[in-house]
């Protein structure tokens, strides 16, 4: 008999999400949904040691084991478009939004991302250290285990630096996997307004210390009216190439620029939002193997009632995954069920295309395809336990936590409270 570390047993549907090849999954692929029915799932040492049919893991004892009480359990959900790090915070702009005024206006007028600039230079390092901890702790609640985290409140050396050294120092604080970005690029700082070249000519100084330091595997622009355009992005983006950084671009989010047409161009690894994508640019993204990060709760946050149009992406052979997009002011949630519910509702994806989104794809859209998004044998024991009967019902049942616990590298991280006093109750969904 095998000894195992844990066993979990009595799963109802496991989403193994082990497709039987590598790559992200692809426009119709994205369809299909590798599922076990009564399954179970033996962890030795943090990692799966095998998955299969109940009767197929009989020959396995463990010192742990674990009754999953016929309910649903995936992979930890891997979340690929965070900026994680920031001082401050914007609700006094949703007064602003109420009356109308956009995003870009409020930012022109050196509000939205140039307020949270001026906050997040303010704030010490140990503070943002510790507010990064407590978003981040809830994203785990929320069942991500493997993240990405942008810097770009910075637009200065020391702030930018800043923000990747929080980053690099929550990593050992956490239990999370988390993926840096470099997003010096976000905005132009109010002291370089008239010269954004020379703005964009620091940024890229600081790129052969980045890359040295180790502060940051992906680099990013937000390439947008009033912010970069196509051309700049295109050059900033080829510099960081030749720096040994591969590139994200936040394309086509509020104003339809031709950035998906320049993520394939530049052979960026994602292109972010394309809201406003054309046809030409989705084809574009198919054709070069660029995955494309769709943020449907940014559209439903910004109230422009435009969403990217994820259906073409997946008819045209696009690999598409899903992001909170967690930041202070086009996004304020860590909640990725949440952005699968509008991702069904608002992008009319299937809850199998949602599901290959928030791991398989997310994992690839952050480099960690090989290691990140399934649950198979040698992987780390990355393992969510749902209070939910079946995958169909997370997209469903909308904005509220469906996770019962949480489980990094065998390690158990999050449990659901049980509510105390005289009105609790014991029925739970799918019993
Ligand atoms: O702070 O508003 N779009 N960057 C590009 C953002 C939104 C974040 C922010
Ligand atoms: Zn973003």
């Amino acid at each position: 008999m095998a000894q195992a570390d844990l066993l979990f047993y009595n799963i109802g549907q496991l989403l193994t999400m082990d497709n039987g090849s590598d790559g992200p999954v692809k426009g119709n692929d994205m369809q299909k949904l590798p599922v076990i029915e009564n399954a179970a799932v033996a962890v030795k040492d943090g990692k799966v040691l095998k998955v299969g049919k109940q009767e197929e893991l009989a020959d396995i004892d463990a010192d742990e084991k674990i009754d999953c009480g016929g309910k649903l359990v995936s992979p930890g959900l891997v979340e690929p478009h965070t900026h994680l790090v920031f001082g401050g915070s914007r609700e006094h702009e949703m007064a602003l939004k109420q009356q109308g005024v956009p995003y870009l206006e409020i930012l022109e007028k050196g509000g939205g991302i140039l307020s949270t600039v001026r906050a997040t230079r303010e704030t010490p390092f140990k503070d943002l250290v510790e507010k990064a901890m407590f978003h981040l702790d809830r994203m785990m609640s929320y069942g991500i285990t493997t993240m990405e985290a942008k810097s770009g409140y910075g637009l200065d050396y020391d702030t930018e630096m800043k923000q990747m050294q929080v980053v690099k120092h929550v990593k050992n604080l956490t239990s999370m996997d988390i993926v840096s970005t470099f997003l010096g690029a976000h905005a132009i700082p109010e002291e370089l307004k008239d010269n954004p070249e020379r703005f964009l000519d620091e940024m890229i100084d600081m790129l052969p210390e980045i890359k040295e330091k180790e502060l940051a595997e992906f680099v990013d622009i937000f390439c947008e009216t009033g912010v970069f355009s196509v051309e700049q992005s295109r050059a900033y983006l080829e510099k960081a190439k030749e720096a040994g950084f591969q590139v994200k671009i936040h394309a086509d989010e509020i104003d339809p620029l031709g950035g998906a047409e320049l993520a394939a161009d530049v052979g960026a690894i994602t292109g972010d939002h394309l809201v406003g994508a054309s046809d030409k640019g989705i084809r574009r993204l198919a054709e070069e193997g660029v995955i494309a990060v769709l943020l449907p709760g940014t559209s439903f946050y910004l109230c422009k009632g435009k969403h990217a149009r994820a259906r073409k992406m997946i008819e045209s052979g696009v690999a598409v995954a899903l992001s909170t997009d967690f930041n202070p002011g086009s996004s304020v949630t860590e909640n990725l069920q949440m952005i699968m519910s509008l991702a069904a509702l608002n992008l009319k994806m299937t809850p199998e295309e949602i599901w290959n989104a928030v791991t398989v794809n997310s994992a690839y859209a952050i480099n960690r395809g090989d290691s990140a998004g399934k649950i198979a044998a040698g992987r780390k024991a990355d393992i969510v336990i749902w209070d939910a009967p079946n995958y169909l019902y997370i997209p469903y049942h909308y904005g509220v936590n469906h996770v019962q616990k949480v489980f990094k590298a065998g390690e158990k991280v999050y449990e659901r409270a049980e509510i105390k006093g005289k009105h609790h109750t014991s029925i739970s969904i799918g019993e």
